[in-house]
């Protein structure tokens, strides 16, 4: 089992999943983004086409607003056996979403499995959640006095999502902010639009209402348009930093509508360091694993490998020849490890920068000619300080650190501002100590690979560049969503204050 509690040694569980995405009547061909493609949904409707006029959004927010008072007048438990029914639902048509996932997204058979899984443990962990922290909780004061906090929804949500995780994180923000009590416009990426409709179908079959949930399928203009609206409550989106900083400044920007929250989850210029009593074979499988799988598509993923000098160059030369046993190819093929890019423009910028690099490659690895496949490629730096942005991809970038050099390592490392995901590989407990003591990410990874965080277990999200938090799967997350508001009353019948009473007791 991998972090992701994945089976992937279960090669017949593989297979079968391989021949049902065999015969699943999506196209195999043109990857990603391409084109009008059939809606896989069972009535056959077509995903609607991007519509670049700001009047579509614009009823979309309307239906949503009229629908959004009923939908939170519902009992948390009624809008938690939603999120439930949904999750079943996802469960029963795994086989479906996976093969949507691997045509669509162009995501490996393990990865794909693991979405579907990560989409039905955010439905559950967020329903379970809201059942125990959405309710009115009284707390303590004076004497006299009664104090309730309520956790109530906003109104209408947007909700952004990221092309690498189109179902779990496509979900996972949209059920969050539902079963909080609020109506949501859930934005797909551009280039996975069937995957969240179908995902959007299922949900409405779950009992959340069509217009309580509606699918707004396009591209950024679609995204600008849902952030602009005065009437939208909240923002939440997973993408690059540059975005987020775009939505944060529009929804600051008119000076007639209210301060809503933005919860945004960016990206990293991850790091692991290594250090000389590190085991090298577990060193070497967890950095293959944390740079290449998912093509490096994932924020979590390590960008930045830090050696320590001594052991530097017998662990690239390990990592050589793990790198030479990955298997690149067809995500559809049970046996491949490594897949395509997203899309063609994700292909040039990444074969961009390795070309621009090519004097410092250490090591690189063949791919099919045909389809957007990067070769998974090791870029030796003169200094940690050459890479300050984050390649979303294949490219894992290499620097040396010099024994006792420990903690100004991790201060240049907090230097570049990302602040997601970190990894130490040492048998020392006083390097991890200071390493947890010192690193300022959101998630630190000890001994261990960087991808992966399990919902509930390990809530994910950075700080700095990398996002504003709370943590998705984490406790924190749904309190976000809500508008939180306390009632203080005096409860005490003496001294002239005046007691509740109810309608019966005036006559009413
Ligand atoms: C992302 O890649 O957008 O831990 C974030 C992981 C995933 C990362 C998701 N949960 O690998």
């Amino acid at each position: 089992r991998n972090s992701e509690g994945v089976d992937l040694q279960d090669k017949d569980t593989l297979a079968g999943v391989a021949s049902a995405i065999a015969s699943s009547p999506l196209p195999l061909a043109g990857g990603a983004g391409g084109g009008q493609v059939p809606n896989p949904s069972a009535n056959g409707k077509a995903v609607p086409s991007p519509n670049p006029s700001r009047k579509r959004e614009g009823e979309m927010v309307a239906r949503a607003q009229a629908a959004y008072p009923a939908w939170t007048a519902r009992p948390v438990h009624e809008r938690a056996a939603c999120l439930e029914r949904l999750a079943d639902l996802l469960e029963q048509h795994r086989t479906e979403l996976m093969a949507v996932c691997v045509h669509e997204a162009r995501k490996t058979i393990p990865d794909a499995l693991a979405e579907v899984r990560e989409a039905v443990d955010f439905c559950r962990y967020y329903a379970e959640q809201a059942r125990g922290y959405l309710v009115p909780i009284e707390l303590p004061g004076p004497t006299g006095e009664r104090n309730v906090l309520r956790h109530e929804g906003r109104g209408v949500w947007a909700t952004i999502a990221p092309w690498n995780f189109p179902l779990a994180i496509f979900l996972g923000q949209t059920v969050a902010a539902l079963v909080a009590g609020n109506a949501v416009i859930a934005k797909p990426a551009p280039q996975t639009p069937r995957i969240a409709a179908r995902a959007v179908e299922l949900a409405h079959q779950a009992g959340i209402p069509e217009d309580v949930l509606i699918l707004a399928p396009g591209g950024p203009d679609v995204g600008a348009a849902l952030v602009a609206d005065p009437r939208v409550a909240g923002v939440a989106f997973t993408g690059s930093t540059a975005t987020a900083r775009k939505i944060a400044r529009e929804l600051l920007a008119n000076e007639n509508r209210p301060l809503v929250p933005l919860i945004a989850e960016t990206g990293g210029v991850n790091a692991m360091i290594v250090d000389s009593t590190a085991l090298a074979e577990q060193v070497v499988q967890d950095v293959v694993t944390s740079s290449f799988r998912s093509a490096g598509q994932r924020c979590s993923a390590l960008r930045l490998l830090l050696l320590q000098e001594e052991i530097a160059e017998s662990t690239l030369e390990m990592l050589s020849g793990a790198m030479d046993t990955l298997i690149i190819g067809d995500p559809a093929d049970p046996a491949t490890d490594v897949g395509p890019v997203i899309d063609r423009q994700a292909y040039d910028n990444l074969m961009g920068r390795r070309e621009a690099m090519r004097n410092s490659w250490i090591k690189t690895i063949d791919v099919p000619a045909e389809g957007n496949f990067v070769p998974p490629t090791t870029i030796r730096l003169r200094s940690m300080d050459d890479l300050d942005r984050e390649w979303f991809g294949p490219l894992l970038h290499v620097a040396t650190w010099r024994a006792g050099d420990l903690e100004r390592t991790i201060s240049h490392v907090n230097g570049k501002g990302f602040g997601l995901t970190m990894g130490l590989h040492s048998r020392i407990a006083r390097s991890a100590e200071t390493v947890e003591a010192l690193a300022r990410v959101g998630n630190l990874y000890v001994n261990r690979s960087m991808i992966g965080a399990i919902v509930g277990s390990q809530p994910f999200g950075g700080e700095g560049f990398s996002g504003t938090g709370p943590k998705a799967g984490g406790p924190h997350y749904l309190p976000r969503f809500c508008a939180e508001r306390v009632t203080s009353t005096d409860t005490t019948s003496s001294g002239g204050n005046a007691t509740l009473l109810s309608l019966d007791d005036i006559g009413f």
